[in-house]
Formats: C-alpha cells, sequence, structure tokens
C-alpha cells in the first residue's frame, strides 16, 4: 500500500508540465485553476479544522472515562454552547458552500466570454482512437487543411474547437488551455480558447472510449503568426514527388496495398477518410495519437503491427517484405 501511493505520488510529480491546468497557458485555464484553488484552500481548511476538533474531543473523552461512564444527564449550559456551536458551523458551512458556488458560475461565464467572438476555428472529430483534424477556413476547398492529433494554433487569437464524434463519447481535454469538452456523435459543441504566446500543450481523451482509450492524446502546437501561417502554407501543399528511387518505389507500395483505402496522401490518388491524412506524415512529431515519436524504427514497427503498440486499433498488420518495407518508410519519410 505504501508502496502503491509511492508510486502515484512519484507518477503525479513526474507529470509533465504541459499536461496540468495548474500551469495555465491562457485566459480560460486561468479562471478554471483560481476556482480550483479557491475550492482546495477552502475544503483544505475545512477538513483540517474538522479532523482536529474530532481529535480533541476523542482525546478529551478518553482522559475522562477511566471508570464506568455516568449516565448521561445532559446539563442545559452545555447543551446550549453547542446548540450554539452547530448553529455557527452550519451558517459557515452555508457562507462556504455559496462562495463556492458563485466563483464556480463566475467562472462558467468568463470562461465563455469568447463565444461570440470572431475565431479561427478549426474542426476536430474524434476517432477510436486519433483525432482528426480539419481546418475548414470559410469553407473554401482550395484553403481546406486536414491532419491528425497535432493541433496548430496562432498565439493570442481567438480558436473555436468545434468537435463531434465519428463514433462513441470522446472529450477534448488540453489541461494547460480549457476545460473538457465532451465530442458527442450527432451533437457539435464548441470550446472557445486563446493561448498566450507561443508553446506545446499535450491533451488527452478524457471520456473513456474503449480499449485504446489511454493512448489518445494530441498536441497544441501554438505558433507565432507568422509562423503558423508558414505552417498553414507548407500543409496546404500536395504531397511532393518522391525525390529518390526508393521514395519513388515506396510510393508504389503504399498505393498497392491496402494503405489508400484508409489513408489520404493529397496528390495521389489515395483517399481514404478511414484514418489519419498522411499528406503530410513527417511534419508531426508523434504518430498514433502519442502513442510513439516520429521517427523511423516506430514508423516501421508501426507500419508492420500496428495491433503489437495500439492492440485493437483500426489499422491491420500489413505483411510485406524487407525491400518493400524499407521503400516505404523512406516515402513516408519525405511527406514534409
Ligand atoms: C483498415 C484501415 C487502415 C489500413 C488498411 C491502413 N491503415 Fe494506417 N491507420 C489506420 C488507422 C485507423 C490509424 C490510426 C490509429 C490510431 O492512432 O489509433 C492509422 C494510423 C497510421 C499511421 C500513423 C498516422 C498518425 O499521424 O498518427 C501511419 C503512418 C499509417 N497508419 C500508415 C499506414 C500504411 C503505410 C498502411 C499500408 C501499408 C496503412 N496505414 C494501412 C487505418 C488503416
Ligand atoms: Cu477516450
Amino acid at each position: 500500500m505504501l508502496c502503491r501511493s509511492a508510486r502515484l505520488s512519484m507518477a503525479l510529480l513526474a507529470f509533465p508540465k504541459n499536461q496540468t491546468p495548474l500551469d495555465p497557458a491562457g485566459p480560460q485555464a486561468r479562471h478554471i485553476e483560481h476556482t480550483f484553488l479557491l475550492i482546495f484552500w477552502i475544503t483544505s481548511i475545512v477538513y483540517a479544522i474538522v479532523i482536529a476538533v474530532l481529535a480533541i474531543g476523542v482525546l478529551r473523552a478518553r482522559s475522562r472515562e477511566a471508570g464506568i461512564p455516568a449516565p448521561f444527564t445532559p446539563d442545559p449550559a452545555v447543551e446550549k454552547k453547542a446548540a450554539r456551536i452547530v448553529g455557527g458551523a452550519l451558517i459557515a458551512t452555508v457562507i462556504l458552500i455559496t462562495i463556492m458556488m458563485v466563483s464556480s458560475f463566475v467562472t462558467s461565464h468568463r470562461t465563455a466570454a469568447l463565444a461570440d467572438q470572431p475565431a479561427l476555428r478549426i474542426d476536430v472529430y474524434g476517432h477510436q482512437w486519433w483525432w482528426e483534424v480539419v481546418y475548414p477556413n470559410g469553407a473554401a476547398p482550395s484553403r481546406v487543411i486536414h491532419t491528425a492529433n497535432e493541433i496548430h494554433v496562432p498565439a493570442n487569437t481567438v480558436i473555436d474547437i468545434h468537435g463531434t464524434s465519428r463514433d462513441v463519447i470522446h472529450s477534448f481535454w488540453a489541461p494547460n488551455i480549457h476545460g473538457k469538452k465532451d465530442l458527442l456523435p450527432g451533437y457539435e459543441n464548441d470550446l472557445t480558447f486563446k493561448v498566450d504566446s507561443p508553446g506545446v500543450w499535450r491533451g488527452q481523451c478524457a471520456e473513456y472510449c474503449g480499449m485504446q482509450h489511454a493512448q489518445m492524446a494530441f498536441d497544441i502546437v501554438a505558433q507565432s503568426p507568422d509562423e503558423f501561417e508558414a505552417w498553414y502554407r507548407q500543409q496546404l501543399k500536395p504531397a511532393a514527388d518522391p525525390s529518390s528511387p526508393e521514395a519513388e518505389r515506396g510510393r508504389t507500395v503504399f498505393l498497392s496495398q491496402a494503405c489508400s483505402l484508409c489513408h489520404t496522401i493529397r496528390g495521389t490518388i489515395a483517399g481514404g477518410t478511414a484514418a489519419p491524412d498522411l499528406t503530410h506524415l513527417a511534419s508531426r512529431s508523434t504518430i498514433a495519437a502519442g502513442a510513439l515519436k516520429n521517427n523511423v524504427a516506430n514508423l516501421t514497427a508501426w507500419v508492420l503491427d500496428a495491433q503489437k503498440i495500439k492492440p485493437g486499433c483500426r489499422m491491420p498488420p500489413n505483411l510485406m517484405n524487407s525491400t518493400d518495407l524499407n521503400d516505404l518508410i523512406a516515402y513516408l519519410e519525405t511527406l514534409q
């Protein structure tokens, strides 16, 4: 037990700084942190007082109770005092609960303050077990981009995450930035926020959604407006033609295998929509919704047998010889 709780507190201490509500990166998370701290301190102090009073009571009763306890005869003076103390505690409780309730209302109001401002809209679709991310950009088809699991936003700009689910209920939660927002099949929800300055914040699905729920993370990458614009322009481009013979062969492998039934690579005939868009796969820092760092070794292991890494995930194992596999990975690496 001791060992378990020691391990738990170690895990909490080791929790990444970029995934905690206690290090807010924007005004919404700051409001939430204020309410949290207010409730935390009120309840902690009340708890400490209750335990202290209980301890005093127990100790006193013990020192009195040496022999057989005397029959209980209420003393009117003591009873009156007790009634006054209990009444006082009751009033204090009502006051403290009212303070916490008002603080909670004010926080809800403040965190929703950006809801009717003009915002950069980003559509997020929860899937078992990854995040589809679309920048509709006023629905001008030539300006729409599709990506996955890595949400780039310009810093200090109002962002509207417009979310829904393609299957079961998921919940979008980047604790440094805002509270949770459920993504529900058949409904659309909005979460509006601002991020103060450039940085990377980790988020995670916060509603149990099946076997790989724990491996359903995402990153919010806040950038300066210039960097964001450059990223956007790069993402708009179709995949570059492969420049080496291996990569060229790798593309043929990709297009001749089942990959293109599920994945899209813009600029090729691969147009599947059941899985992450791979047009700019190599520009992302992780694969499989944060399960792995994006590098050659991990990509190879993933393509060969994703089930080993994320059992139950919706990508089948792919049998192929090592030349085909190496060429395929060489091609995927060109998708900057
Ligand atoms: C039946 C559909 C299906 C097929 C076929 C398929 N995939 Fe996938 N793929 C998926 C799904 C679903 C995911 C997301 C899995 C997750 O993160 O839970 C995925 C994820 C990936 C990723 C990680 C993308 C990211 O940004 O996280 C890569 C790379 C990938 N697949 C490559 C391939 C290649 C190469 C092939 C062909 C050899 C292939 N896939 C065949 C469904 C498929
Ligand atoms: Cu989940």
